[in-house]
């Protein structure tokens, strides 16, 4: 019975387009659903943890058609995952997350891995199935897998017959009225701040509209902007150099357009005058306050036809200008993504979190042939490494550029095996000040040292011991002349080695 159970599961599974699973098995079913879905072609990988098999799956699916699944025992292994289901979840990345589990709660109880699954994963899913409920009711799954609601889903290897929905509550949008409609007309110096949502259902207006627009960080993911307009990304805590503060204080009105409440890392109290738009008919809790319908073609008459006294040579150098400052410097992480604008046309880009991811928002340049993928909502450090693992399987003829900090290098380092032995193409790139720069930037004066800076930042002779080739780039010409050297096939280390002091000064006065 279980073991026709977990056979039709993998059927289900392979409709799904699945050509990877990634994680740790354990001796019972998921050795046994592993089995099966090897024996049809899907390449198992053995990752070092399970939060990392969560997050490789997850990019897996965020970048490409290709799908991925990640599996674990249950217990440890579920709990271990959870920090990468908990990614996906914040990233709003759709993943299937499989860990074996007990039939009946009298069975969990007598065990010594006692942990009920479904509270704990009830906070970051769409969705829980139990194999057998999912296995007779497979529709009610590829609905699920197929919502509007990208979030992950997790399956339950047992027989316990439970299905558990977490769609997020809805509730309809009202029609834009005319008093604010007036207020758009009437605005002299309009600002519009779009959302990932937004950026999507403008696709067709946006390289047309002449209005100042900024975009929030998560935004990049589909950024595909030929617009002069376009004024740089938008975070809520931009500080005085920054576009977003120059404009926030210039402007008269701002439209968020299909902007979400958690794509943005800083307060929403410092906005004047503002409406939030959507051409969705449905919201939910996490869309902006008191949103109003409008489709794409009322919004774009609407902001053609306003008068604009924006003095627009002054407005768009102001991106301009933001970008000088950070490049002024011989040797920054700003300096390196300008070569990286330069010499690689194609690739994807990860970004960890830390100052230079601020940096890299700023100067790195991005389009379809060149796609940034972040943790731009959770901020969650470390995840880089196995977001590129993700994305490299996802896409394999395209190479993948790494970029993180002395924090976010270390959480799956042994992941780095993986890339190796697979050969994948992906330059990883340390920024390294020997520490947490964006921290000790608003850290008291008297906090402890080891806090925030590690004694040996260097990770090189480690990385070369996994047989990545590594180098170190001190200056610019080095960064230059190693990247260069890179032929895009095989994985490649650089350390980049910055002065502290020089390193944290580089984003003052811009967040
Ligand atoms: C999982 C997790 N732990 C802690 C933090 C808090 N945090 C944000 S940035 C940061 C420091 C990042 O340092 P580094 O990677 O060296 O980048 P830098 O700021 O130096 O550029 C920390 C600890 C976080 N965002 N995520």
């Amino acid at each position: 019975m279980i073991e026709e159970t977990i056979k039709n599961l993998a059927e289900i599974l392979l409709e799904l387009n699945i050509k990877f699973i990634f994680g740790i098995t354990g001796g019972g079913r998921s050795i046994n659903l592993i089995n099966f879905l090897t024996q049809k072609n899907i390449k198992f990988i053995n990752t070092h943890h399970e939060a990392s098999a969560a997050i490789i799956a997850g990019a897996v699916n965020r970048s490409s058609t290709n799908k991925a699944l990640s599996i674990s025992i249950k217990g440890p292994g579920l709990i271990n995952s959870i920090p990468g289901i908990c990614f996906n979840n914040f990233e709003n990345i759709n993943s299937i997350s499989i860990s074996e589990d007990y039939d009946s709660p009298e069975q969990d109880q007598k065990t010594h891995k006692r942990i009920n699954n479904h509270s704990l994963l009830k906070q970051f899913t769409k969705g829980i199935f139990s194999m057998d409920y999912l296995v007779e009711n497979r529709n009610e799954f590829f609905e699920l897998v197929n919502s509007n609601d990208s979030c992950p889903i997790h399956i339950n290897l047992s027989l316990s017959n439970l299905f558990i929905k977490n769609i997020k509550s809805k509730h309809k949008a009202k029609n834009i009225t005319k008093e604010k409609l007036q207020l758009i007309k009437n605005s002299k110096k309009p600002l519009i701040i779009f959302g990932n949502e937004g950026i999507r259902f403008f696709k067709k207006s946006l390289n047309k509209l002449k209005v100042p627009f900024l975009i929030s960080v998560s935004s990049l993911e589909n950024f595909n902007i030929q617009n002069d307009y376009y004024s740089g990304v938008f975070t809520g805590e931009g500080k005085s150099l920054s576009a977003e503060f120059k404009l926030i204080k210039e402007c008269d009105l701002i439209t968020y357009i299909g902007l979400k409440k958690n794509e943005i890392t800083g307060t929403l109290n410092i906005m004047k005058n503002h409406i939030a738009l959507t051409n969705k008919n449905f919201l939910t809790d996490e869309d902006m306050q008191e949103t109003f319908y409008c489709s794409e073609k009322e919004i774009t008459n609407i902001y053609d036809h306003i008068i604009k006294k924006w003095n627009i040579e002054k407005v768009l150098n102001y991106r301009v200008s933001m970008q000088e400052k950070l490049l002024e410097k011989k040797w920054s992480p700003s300096k390196c993504y300008e070569i990286i604008n330069k010499k690689i046309s194609k690739c994807n880009c990860i970004i960890d979190t830390g100052n230079f991811a601020i940096e890299a928002e700023h100067i790195l340049s991005f389009s379809k042939q060149k796609k940034y993928y972040g943790s731009s909502i959770s901020r969650f450090m470390g995840t880089a490494i196995p977001t590129s693992i993700g994305v490299s399987f996802g896409n394999e003829e395209i190479p993948t550029i790494c970029i993180v900090g002395d924090g976010g290098i270390s959480p799956y380092l042994s992941d780095l095996k993986i890339i190796y032995e697979n050969k994948l193409p992906i330059c990883i790139i340390l920024m390294t000040d020997g520490g947490y720069g964006s921290i000790a930037k608003s850290a008291p004066k008297n906090s402890p040292i080891e806090a925030l800076y590690m004694k040996s930042p260097s990770w090189i002779k480690i990385i070369q011991e996994f047989k990545i080739k590594s180098f170190e780039c001190k200056n610019i010409t080095e960064f230059s002349k190693n990247i260069s050297q890179w032929n895009c096939i095989e994985p490649i280390f650089l350390e980049c080695t910055f002065n502290e002091k020089e390193y944290i000064n580089q984003t003052n006065e811009i967040r």
